[in-house]
């Protein structure tokens, strides 16, 4: 079996094919930097890969996504058409994942930038805040990811809501399902997680009318895709107070260009897509898994739906 691996990084890159390698014994892993003969290509291993990476490859049994999403993967407009999509997904993401949101939404909870600003200035001020059980959250998805993500904010106490495109039950979570429940979901909210796929239809889905149906003085935290979010209309809703503060880890542009003004912006925290990012031992162990699954059965359990766009 012969795997082509792509990362934007050519050494790291390498570094995947080495691992995998050594995951693999017998199979051929190369770089997509520098593939010998793409004739040979079944697998494709990519996160971001370049257009027409992978529609190089007439053998393609399935594409592996370094990753939960896809979207990176769809965005190849003109990748090979019914090819398999394989998420990489696990226990390691999902609890990188909630600790990313516990950590985010007790911050804002207990209004962590307010107190540092306080004690720049030298200055004892006792902020009291409404205990958990008093505090709207709301988590956006209740797949993989958003379902831990809402139990374990239940679990710390918080009033906590979840949204999916189809009913879900959650345990200690009230569940919104579709367009039809989206307005019930997201008002009264205080602190709005967003776990959602990137597809045509969540693209710009964090606007100005979401954030108008939010408890004024909302925060927002964006863990999932760059483009679901409207910058501008962020930036807009922060200045006008409808919205206080916002921790965003992915942008339209990544890295996040060094003069970008979320960088600076007093009511925005920007950390660098490390929500769940995947370490490359972890995430090898589950995509070889997935790949000697997929050459046995023909099939794995964390297949995409490319149709749906996740
Ligand atoms: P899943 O595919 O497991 O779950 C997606 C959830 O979103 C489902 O509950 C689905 O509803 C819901 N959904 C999809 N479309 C809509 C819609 N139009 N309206 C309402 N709900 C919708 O995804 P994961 O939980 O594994 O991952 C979510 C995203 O998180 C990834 O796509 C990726 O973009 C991002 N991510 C970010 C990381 C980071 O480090 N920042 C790391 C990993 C992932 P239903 O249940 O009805 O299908
Ligand atoms: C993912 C990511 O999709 O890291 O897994 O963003």
């Amino acid at each position: 079996m012969t795997v082509a691996v792509y990362l934007p990084s050519e050494e790291k890159s390498r570094d995947w094919c080495a691992m995998l390698g050594g995951l693999l014994p017998g199979w051929t892993i190369e770089s997509m930097h520098d593939v010998a003969d793409p004739g040979a290509v079944e697998y494709g291993v990519v996160w971001r890969p370049r257009t027409g990476d992978l529609a190089r490859f007439p053998k393609l049994k399935a594409i592996v996504s370094i990753g939960a999403g896809i979207d990176h993967v769809l965005a190849d407009t003109a990748l090979p058409q019914d090819v398999p999509i394989i998420r990489t997904v696990g226990t390691d993401l999902t609890q990188r994942m909630r600790e990313y949101v516990a950590l985010h939404v007790l911050r804002h909870h207990r209004n962590m930038p307010d107190i540092l600003a306080s004690q720049a200035k030298s200055e004892w001020n006792q902020i009291v805040v409404p205990p958990a059980t008093r505090r709207r959250v709301g988590v956006m998805g209740l797949g993989n990811l958003g379902k831990v993500a809402a139990q374990t904010l239940a679990g710390l106490g918080f009033d906590t809501h979840g949204w999916a495109r189809s009913p879900r039950e959650v345990e200690g979570v009230t569940c919104h399902a579709g367009a039809d429940g989206f307005a019930g979901f997201l008002e009264g909210t205080e602190i709005l997680v967003n776990l959602l796929p990137l597809t045509t239809e969540t693209r710009g889905i964090l606007d100005a009318a979401l954030f108008n149906k939010l408890a004024r003085g909302a925060c927002v935290i964006n863990a999932a895709r760059g483009p679901h979010l409207v910058d501008q209309d962020l930036v807009d809703a922060l200045a006008s107070g409808q919205i206080a503060q916002a921790t965003l880890d992915v942008f339209h542009v990544e890295p996040l260009p060094s003069d970008h003004p979320f960088w600076t912006h007093p009511q925005i925290t920007v950390t660098p897509h490390i929500a769940s990012m995947i370490d490359a031992p972890t995430g090898g162990q589950i995509i070889a898994a997935n790949l000697k699954q997929f050459e046995a059965e023909g099939s794995v359990p964390d297949l995409a739906d490319a149709r749906r766009g996740y």
